[in-house]
């Protein structure tokens, strides 16, 4: 019998780009024109490159306001279920070519501001980059905000407008410096202000009992303090312009901003104090990613945001349906995280406080509107607020939390549970370590449904921190593994790519990810291969411009880019990189004419300003970069570069110019990572643990072309549990305790030799990330990974296959799954 031997298709020819539409183009010119004269006051002989970009963007969100009210009003008429995304942050980036490339309209604006004798990519660069939030979980929710508009699902997300995101990082002699970002200097020419959308926020004050003529006793809240919370709205475009949901963040002002008599009496500090402290609120982004919180600015935040969205959204229902009782049957509040959790003491109040319905109905309602994601196991990052601060700042949501908690533990010892332990396990309060309010817990049983946000997260979600609420509530817990927008992380990063994956795998691919697997009947074509590799370069030259400019070293756009971007955390083991990097210089000047793979390695990323040991690592690897890129034996083989501030605009050059995805959290502690999808998509391979969605992208990648290595989640816990001998660990890699010893000695740091006997200190005695522990799996793979390189089909084939199967990490997908399992709202077809 004589095998089948379907033969190789050959590459679909590339298609000729085609000119924009010239009628647009004019159209666009005269608007970008009018908007010029009439909103910015400008004749272009005036206009500097500022008052260019404003025009074009106004121009641009003319463009998007009719298709917007259309949505606003059609959820009115039709009235579907409307979803509320409550974050505490949404790490937006620009928007400019979010907006172009959702309406289709790129190409004709390049042209027509061409026309105009202006560059619409260097205008794209003068956007501010709008960084309200820290990293992952502010990431996620920008891109969910444009899943749900593609998805026409009737979404609003809700936020607070920070006048200051995430501070600005740079690097004096490799140490992080913060500056104070400052993204609304020049105006933010996105956002419509509605100053009459403004709700009162009480704080403080006493709760006063009041009994009715009928014998009804009422609980009021007396707030000793007011805030009010004024409404700015992001129109949010989804994909092909169709659909357009509202991005609403609340910025606070006094309710008293000026107390003239002071200022008269010539205390012009003292008459604005009441001011500085009510907008102190929305002033900053809390400056913190996982670690420690416990600032009662940081709690005034939480409360103000919750308190103005839940009064926005009542007040929309009632205007809509006229009765609050049917509110489960029309909205869903997702909270990201427990930054919003307190919205289930404030639903309950407005509900049964305000709004007079039982408290059995409230509690109903509540928990069938409300749902959670959880995004982290880590400890330090398990939201809990002191009981007398949460009693002196919100009276009324303390006495709530106590009487939810209180039935919520009856109804568990009707049921039979008494075990004094148990109780105390899911009880909100904490008695441990004085009394603490979880925020977890709260959310927990005031959500229907719970979710994590990749499978093993999830399933470790059941194992730990809710272990017994699963026992107790076995079908809350869901997981929805992160997605992410392929708009802006493939068409917008990467046009070069995306124009090469619709000639061959056709113009699908723009609606359907999944279409993207077409690539692979031609995986092992050396044609398809030398177009991604060109491709590939093309973006490496643009990234070695910006590394040049921004590290001042030159970088082979040749050699491997083996990148790792993301915040600076232990957990992260950016640490692990590190120690490989100068294992390979080592074993490079030891060898320097064996065949080597000639590697950049790029760092990039932020460490809470607070967090010591992060910000020794971004030095550490600052000083070994020095060393290395200055060592002349190595003739340029490796170089060790860190981009300061990284950022979403930054992370937009550096995805698709990279070879290798470094995905090398301990085991257990990522939950999902989103990077890790960026990456792959854009055809990096993987080297990675078996953490988050690594596990998922290594399902579907397949295990060819994924490079895993090292302890999983269960053995980390085991050697936790067990404790691990160090020096044997240590002792048992060939490298790693020279290694050790030249960093602990000052190999890298001659002016201080002492600065990371601290760091080494924890990796000889402690090492609760595992990092020596894994480092010898770690070195072995990055070996393999060069040997992959060295094969050059062998690599490109790799690559084309990551491409080609990452589309189910479309965070079209994810939303759909939240629409499916949690919200019950509808979508529109795939
Ligand atoms: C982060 C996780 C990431 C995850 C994002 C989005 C927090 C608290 N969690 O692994 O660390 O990808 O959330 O889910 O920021």
């Amino acid at each position: 019998m004589s095998a089948v031997v379907t033969p190789t298709p050959s590459l679909p020819e590339r298609r000729k780009e085609v000119a924009p539409d010239s009628a647009e183009v004019a159209a666009l010119r005269e608007a970008i024109l009018r908007r010029l004269t009439y909103s910015v006051g400008k004749t272009p002989a005036s206009a500097s490159e500022h008052d260019w970009y404003l025009a074009v963007v106004y121009a641009t969100r003319d463009r998007i306001v009719e298709p917007w009210m259309a949505s606003t009003s059609a959820a009115y008429v039709h009235g579907p279920k409307r979803v509320y995304y409550l974050s505490l942050e949404f790490l937006i980036g620009r928007l400019l070519f979010d907006a172009l490339t959702n309406l289709g309209l790129t190409d004709a604006m390049r042209t027509a501001t061409r026309g105009l004798g202006v560059d619409l990519d260097r205008l794209r660069t003068l956007e501010p980059d709008a960084a309200l939030g820290n990293g992952g979980l502010g990431r996620l929710a920008a891109c969910f905000m444009e899943s749900m508009a593609t998805l026409a699902i009737a979404a609003h997300g809700y936020g607070i407008r920070y006048d200051h995101g995430l501070f600005r990082q740079s690097l004096k002699d490799g140490w992080q410096q913060e500056y104070p970002e400052d993204w609304l200097a020049l105006g933010n020419p996105w956002e419509f202000k509605r100053p009459e959308v403004s709700y009162e926020i009480g704080f403080g004050g006493a709760v006063e009992e009041q009994t009715s003529s009928d014998g009804v006793v009422r609980h009021v809240w007396k707030p000793g303090e007011y805030v009010n919370a004024i409404a700015y709205d992001t129109p949010i475009t989804g994909w092909r312009g169709q659909h357009v949901n509202t991005l609403r963040l609340w910025s606070a002002r006094a309710s008293e901003p000026l107390l003239l008599d002071a200022f008269n009496a010539g205390d012009y500090v003292g008459a604005q104090s009441g001011k500085v402290r009510a907008e102190a609120i929305s002033s900053v982004l809390y400056p913190s990613d996982e670690t420690p919180a416990g600032q009662e600015l940081r709690l005034r935040q939480e409360y103000f945001f919750v308190s103005s969205s839940l009064q926005d959204l009542v007040r929309r229902h009632i205007k809509q349906y006229q009765d609050l009782r049917s509110l489960s049957e029309h909205v869903a509040i997702q909270l990201n995280d427990t930054h919003p959790a307190i919205s289930v003491a404030e639903l309950m109040r407005l509900l049964f406080d305000v709004h007079g319905l039982s408290w059995e109905e409230a509690w109903r309602i509540t928990r069938a509107t409300v749902s959670y994601t959880n995004h982290t196991l880590l400890p330090e990052a398990l939201e809990s607020w002191a009981v007398p601060l949460l009693e002196r700042l919100l009276p009324r949501h303390m006495q709530i939390i106590y009487l939810i908690n209180a039935l919520h533990l009856d109804g568990l010892r009707k049921a039979g549970h008494t075990d004094p332990a148990f109780v105390s396990s899911v009880s909100v309060i904490d008695e441990h370590a004085g009394r603490r309010v979880r925020m977890g817990h709260l959310a927990f049983i005031g959500s229907h449904k719970v979710n994590g946000v990749s499978a093993l997260h999830t399933g470790l979600l059941k194992q730990t921190v809710f272990r017994d609420f699963d026992a107790l509530y076995p079908d809350r817990i869901v997981n929805e593994t992160n997605g992410i927008t392929f708009r802006r992380w493939l068409f917008e990063a990467n046009p070069g790519l995306t124009r090469l994956l619709a000639d061959v795998a056709g113009d699908a691919i723009y609606d359907d990810p999944a279409a993207l697997t077409r690539l692979e009947a031609y995986a092992g074509d050396p044609a398809l291969h030398d177009a991604l590799a060109e491709i590939k370069r093309q973006n490496k030259v643009a990234l070695a411009r910006i590394i040049l400019d921004r590290c001042r070293v030159k970088v082979d756009p040749d050699a491997l880019f083996d990148v790792q971007i993301k915040r600076v955390h232990e957990y992260k083991r950016q640490l692990l990189n590190i120690l490989e990097t100068i294992a390979l210089y080592d074993a490079m000047r030891a060898h320097p004419h064996a065949e080597w793979v000639p590697t950049v390695k790029i760092f990039a990323g932020k460490a809470a300003a607070s967090y010591h040991n992060a910000k020794l690592i971004i030095k550490l690897a600052n000083d070994v970069g020095r060393v290395v890129n200055s060592d002349p034996t190595l003739r340029g083989l490796l170089k060790v570069v860190y981009l300061p501030n990284y950022n979403v605009s930054l992370a937009e050059s550096i995805i698709p110019a990279a070879d290798l995805s470094e995905q090398i959290s301990t085991a257990g502690m990522e939950a999902s990572g989103t990077g890790n999808m960026k990456l792959a998509l854009n055809g990096a391979l993987t080297i990675g643990t078996l953490d988050g969605a690594n596990v998922e992208i290594r399902e579907k990648v397949g295990d060819d072309n994924i490079f895993i290595f090292g302890l999983t989640a269960e053995q980390v816990e085991e050697r936790r549990r067990h404790g691990i001998d160090m020096q044997q660990t240590i002792a048992a890699s060939a490298i790693l305790p020279e290694i050790l010893d030249a960093i602990g000695s000052g190999a890298f740091s001659p002016d201080d030799p002492s600065r990371y006997l601290g760091l080494v200190d924890i990796l000889r005695h402690h090492d609760h990330f595992m990092v020596c522990a894994d480092f010898d799996a770690y070195c072995a793979r990055q070996r393999d990974v060069a040997h992959r390189w060295k094969n050059r089909a062998a690599w490109w084939k790799s690559s084309a296959l990551n491409t080609a199967r990452m589309g189910w990490f479309s965070s079209d997908r994810a939303i759909r799954g939240y629409a499916e399992d949690i919200w019950q709202v509808p979508t529109t077809a795939a």
